[in-house]
């Protein structure tokens, strides 16, 4: 119960504090009065300010402010205000180089250059060290152009309630919005999509967080969440993206109308890139790891409904261990659990090393000599088989596994190309199919260069093939990483070229050695005179820009023949060999005499 006097007391004050803001309006937006009647004013109206939660200033004529009611000094902190000698009641704002001046003098400046009193609203006013926004200002001149030229500046912030309201809004370890504002916006939300429109609701968690709290310190952890804060503040600059604290380390973020389901995917990369970003810790450490339940608007239609269903989601996918995405839903949950079973059997096989590289022959087009391969991985499920690339790579993309199976096949490789050299084979050249979720790892870059140091081979035995369509879906990102990988003397090959886009505009932008030409272009190629002619164009266009040009799926004699005829470089195909076990390979390797 609260005790009545105090309740008296409370109205008491916010009576105060009503008329105390009428008053200040009152003077604001009333008529002209003389300047003596004005200097009147002004006294009573600092006794007002004083009660009153708006903030008010008035500022002399050259910029001094000679006066700040108590809700002003509160804001500004009393200490970055300095008495002015001689007159106890004149203050100057201290911090020289806060911006919060800036905007204030060019808002008075402003005002005294249109001599009209006027009301306007501010988005984001810089106010001592805080930004405020929306706030509306309120300005008046007195004793225009005299020496008592006063400037009474009054600013009604809502504020005021926010300061009071942003404590109740926000988690005050993150200052994100908290569970309160999800409830309140998400409400909102809701009734203005009326089942019409979709948005995903993903909860995030930090996981195995009582482990971590013991390993490292809730001092640690709260550091930890600020960073979680910035992270997810970062993402949401997309207009459509919005999130929330809702409990000590768990989150949500509100995606509106998802393009797709990869969206909410790239979303929850983007999130983790920039955690590991910001929170990198020494080596030897365990990483963050992070857990998302998603639920779906309007499959949930209340705000309790999507955080329950998000929660159980989240409580589904750590039975399938840390770090992992699950979606809420009975249909989904059967596509999910396989989707996650079998991205688990990926995660297991990885561990297990049940992965295997084969090797196909690369060839050099003049005299059919053996030059290097091309790296294909083969997944060897004890349960399963035998099973290729399509059956895997495409699952592996969407849930990011494919970037532990590209670093997988990067260090076998150079592994395989350090023991070869040890073993006394001449250097040769290994291709990696690179995707384009490896070439946006942060890392990617630093390991590789680690990686050729550890194993000491030269970067010219080593060449990456990315397919058009990763060029085309990130450009900006692609040009940049494939630079830095030619600068370290590695090669580029544009795989599958001649499908899809075929731009040759970004050919002459990005670093590339060498066009594989696409297999469709090549089979068939003896029947239809415009396969040659494409064929033949492509080499001569490759070549005229430096490149050295490879094709590939050749499956007859013939084929090879009129290739060779053309000037191609390098020849791959059934012809020659198909992708073969290491042992295979090494016997090519070994018996050069008896030929690809
Ligand atoms: O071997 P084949 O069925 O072998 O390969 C099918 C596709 O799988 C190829 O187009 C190739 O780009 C892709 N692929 C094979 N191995 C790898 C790999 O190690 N990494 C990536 N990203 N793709 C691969
Ligand atoms: O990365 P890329 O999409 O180029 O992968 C090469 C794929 O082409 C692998 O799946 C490999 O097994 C396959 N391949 C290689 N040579 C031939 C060939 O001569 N004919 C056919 N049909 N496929 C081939
Ligand atoms: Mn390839």
């Amino acid at each position: 119960m609260v005790p009545t006097s105090t309740l008296m007391k409370g109205c008491l004050f916010v009576g105060i504090l009503f008329i105390a803001t009428l008053l200040l309006w009152f003077f604001l937006f009333q008529g002209k009065r003389s300047d003596e009647e004005e200097h009147f004013q002004i006294e009573s109206l600092k006794s007002a300010g004083d009660t009153s939660e708006e903030y008010m200033l008035i500022v002399s004529r050259n910029y001094k402010v000679l006066y700040a009611n108590r809700s002003a000094k509160m804001h500004y902190h009393f200490e970055e205000f300095e008495p002015l000698k001689n007159s106890l009641d004149v203050y100057r704002f201290y911090d020289k180089d806060s911006k919060s001046w800036e905007c204030l003098d060019e808002l008075i400046h402003h005002h005294r250059r249109r001599k009209v009193d006027e009301q306007t609203v501010f988005q984001n006013l810089y106010f001592g060290q805080n930004k405020l926004g929306p706030v509306h200002v309120a300005i008046r001149s007195v004793g225009r152009g005299t020496s008592h030229h006063r400037d009474v500046i009054v600013i009604h912030n809502d504020s005021c309630e926010y300061r009071l309201m942003d404590q109740k809004f926000t988690n005050g370890l993150s200052g994100l919005p908290n569970r309160l504002k999800a409830d309140k916006e998400i409400t909102e939300l809701i009734a203005r999509y009326s089942q019409e429109r979709e948005f995903a609701f993903v909860a995030v968690e930090l996981d195995e967080i009582y482990l971590l709290r013991s390993l490292v310190g809730y001092k640690e952890v709260e550091k930890i969440i600020s960073y979680i804060a910035n992270a997810l503040g970062e993402i949401v600059y997309d207009p459509k993206i919005r999130c929330y604290h809702l409990s000590y380390v768990t989150f949500l973020l509100v995606i509106e109308e998802p393009e797709s389901e990869s969206s909410i995917y790239a979303t929850i990369q983007t999130f983790k890139d920039l955690m590991k970003q910001r929170y990198s810790r020494s080596e030897g450490e365990r990483d963050l790891s992070f857990s998302f339940g998603v639920a779906f608007y309007p499959a949930y239609k209340s705000f309790s409904d999507l955080v329950n269903a998000s929660y159980r989601a989240l409580a589904k996918s750590r039975e399938q261990g840390t770090g992992r995405i699950a979606f809420a839903g009975e249909e989904a949950c059967a596509e999910t659990d396989r989707t996650l079973l079998f991205n688990h059997a990926i995660e297991k096989g990885l561990e297990d090393r049940d992965f295997q590289l084969f090797f196909q022959p690369l060839v050099n087009a003049k005299d059919f000599s053996l030059v290097g391969a091309e790296v294909l991985i083969r997944w060897n499920d004890p349960d399963e088989g035998l099973r290729m690339p399509d059956a895997f790579i495409p699952v592996a993309e969407k849930s990011g596994l494919i970037v532990e199976i590209g670093r997988y096949v990067l260090e076998e490789s150079l592994r395989r190309l350090s023991y070869w050299y040890q073993a006394g084979f001449p250097p040769l050249l290994l291709n990696l199919n690179l995707s384009l979720r490896e070439l946006e790892e942060p890392e990617f870059i630093n390991r590789l260069t680690r990686l050729l140091q550890k194993y000491d081979i030269g970067s010219s035995q080593l060449k990456f093939e990315i397919t058009e369509h990763a060029a085309m879906i990130n450009p900006m990102l692609v040009q940049d990483q494939l630079k830095k990988i030619h600068e370290l003397g590695i090669g580029i090959a544009l795989d599958d070229f001649g499908t899809g886009y075929s731009s040759f505009s970004y050919l002459a932008e990005l670093p590339i050695d060498t066009l594989k030409i696409d297999r469709s272009f090549v089979s068939g190629m003896l029947q239809d005179q415009s396969k040659q002619h494409i064929v033949a164009s492509i080499a001569k266009l490759g070549h005229s820009l430096g490149m050295d040009i490879v094709a590939e799926g050749v499956e007859r004699e013939e084929e090879a023949r009129l290739l060779k005829e053309y000037g191609l470089d390098i020849l791959q195909g059934y012809h020659f060999s198909k992708p073969l076990p290491q042992l295979d390979f090494q016997y090519l390797l070994a018996h050069p005499e008896h030929g690809v």
